[in-house]
């Protein structure tokens, strides 16, 4: 995947409908999955116009045809309720009809309209920033909550099932094909004695507490676009994930990201923690960006769906790792175990904070 060619780019682009000449194409963007590349191009009178270009991860992403097929569903039923373009993600038609072209070595391509005047940020810059993409991520619940979640493929299945991931990291560290489990022992404990927990979110499904909706599923602050002028909500990304979820995960991912007081692959976890501030303000801005769709007992459950999301992003670095680095892209050797114990430690500060995450909660469940 690494080394796709310009040929193999040139080629996808011209299977698509775009506008103008192709002019050049860049790797772009932060993601752990896709390859995201920038692509631009220039109309008859001399106007650059841009677009995303993104050859789909097959190994993570096993029937891209459904994965396209959600996105389709769902932008064109988020079209209905907005009638601003930069509101909702576009994708543009492949010349073949659909909007995806697979190229003769088996490589997946799709493209999006690239959004334009927009900030897609790694960190919050302020708390209005991070409050803005909370509405974002509220609204996109809002405005799917009629949508047929039956009709959703489920694209990676058991995605946010944390219980299954505990078991395939139990058999991961127990297999230890790379011969690392030895030198993780400590993070292979912490996260065996959270056992009991990895079940509330389900067993509040169970018991009725806990609806299934339809949700993102990978809430990262990188996975939302904020107007650059006013830096307020504008778009959510990264489509490939929506499925039927909690919305306590998809508010949960979001504070594991992007309420840290360091990023994802800090390696002096002297600078994690977790910043009570931001998860407020987040809290806030995700409940008026739902407007009122969230029950009482799902909200008191915010707290649980930010130290689940963490535990579990926490065991899926550290699967990962244990069984080679094959999933998440890689900058370095350690780069999976660097991550989940950002997360581990980030899971902690939770645990230290617990009452008071539960006392903000509770005085907007009111
Ligand atoms: P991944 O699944 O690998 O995270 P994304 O779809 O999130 O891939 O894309 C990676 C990055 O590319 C995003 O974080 C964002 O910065 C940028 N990006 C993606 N789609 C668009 C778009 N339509 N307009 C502008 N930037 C985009
Ligand atoms: C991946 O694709 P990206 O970078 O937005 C991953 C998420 C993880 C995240 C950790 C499909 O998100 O589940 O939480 O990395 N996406 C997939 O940073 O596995
Ligand atoms: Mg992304």
């Amino acid at each position: 995947m690494k080394n796709i060619t310009l040929e193999r780019h040139l080629n996808a682009v011209r299977q698509f409908d775009i506008c103008g000449e192709f002019v050049k194409c860049t790797p772009y963007g932060n993601g752990h999955i896709n390859n995201t590349f920038l692509v631009r191009c220039e109309d008859k009178n001399g106007k650059t116009v841009r677009y995303i270009l993104q050859a789909i991860n097959t190994v993570v992403f096993k029937e891209p045809e459904n994965v396209i097929s959600n996105i389709e569903r769902v932008t064109e039923f988020l079209k209905l309720k907005s009638g601003d373009p930069r509101r909702v993600l576009s994708l543009v038609p492949a010349k073949r009809g659909g909007h995806i072209y697979k190229d003769a070595d088996g490589y997946f391509w799709r493209m999006y309209d690239f959004i334009e005047d927009a900030v897609c940020l790694e960190r919050p810059e302020s708390e209005s920033d991070f409050y803005q993409s909370a509405v974002a991520f509220g609204r996109f619940q809002r405005d799917l909550s009629d949508f047929p979640a039956e009709e959703l493929y489920e694209t990676i299945p058991d995605f946010h099932n944390t219980p299954k991931r505990y078991r395939d990291f139990l058999a991961a560290a127990d297999a230890d094909i790379c011969g690392r489990a030895a030198g993780v022992l400590k993070e292979i404990e912490f996260i065996k004695e959270r056992a009991d927990f990895y079940s509330v979110l389900y067993d509040a499904n169970k018991d009725g507490i806990l609806p299934l909706r339809v949700t993102h599923n990978d809430t990262k602050l990188n996975n939302v676009m904020l107007d650059g002028a006013s830096r307020t909500a504008l778009c959510v990304i990264d489509l490939d994930t929506i499925m039927p979820g909690f919305s306590v995960t998809d508010f949960g991912d979001s504070i594991r990201f992007g309420a840290n007081t360091a990023a994802e692959d800090e390696p002096d976890l002297g600078k994690v923690s977790m910043d009570l501030a931001l998860f407020d303000v987040y809290a806030k801005g995700y409940l008026d960006g739902c407007g009122g769709k969230m029950r009482h007992e799902e909200i008191m459950l915010m707290p649980e769906g930010a130290k689940m999301m963490t535990l579990e992003c926490g065991m899926r670095f550290l699967t990962d790792y244990l069984q080679g680095d094959t999933y998440f892209k890689t900058k370095y050797p350690e780069h999976n175990l660097v991550r989940c114990r950002t997360q581990l430690k980030l899971a902690t500060d939770m645990e230290r904070h617990w009452d008071e995450m539960k006392r903000i909660v509770a005085n907007y469940a009111k």
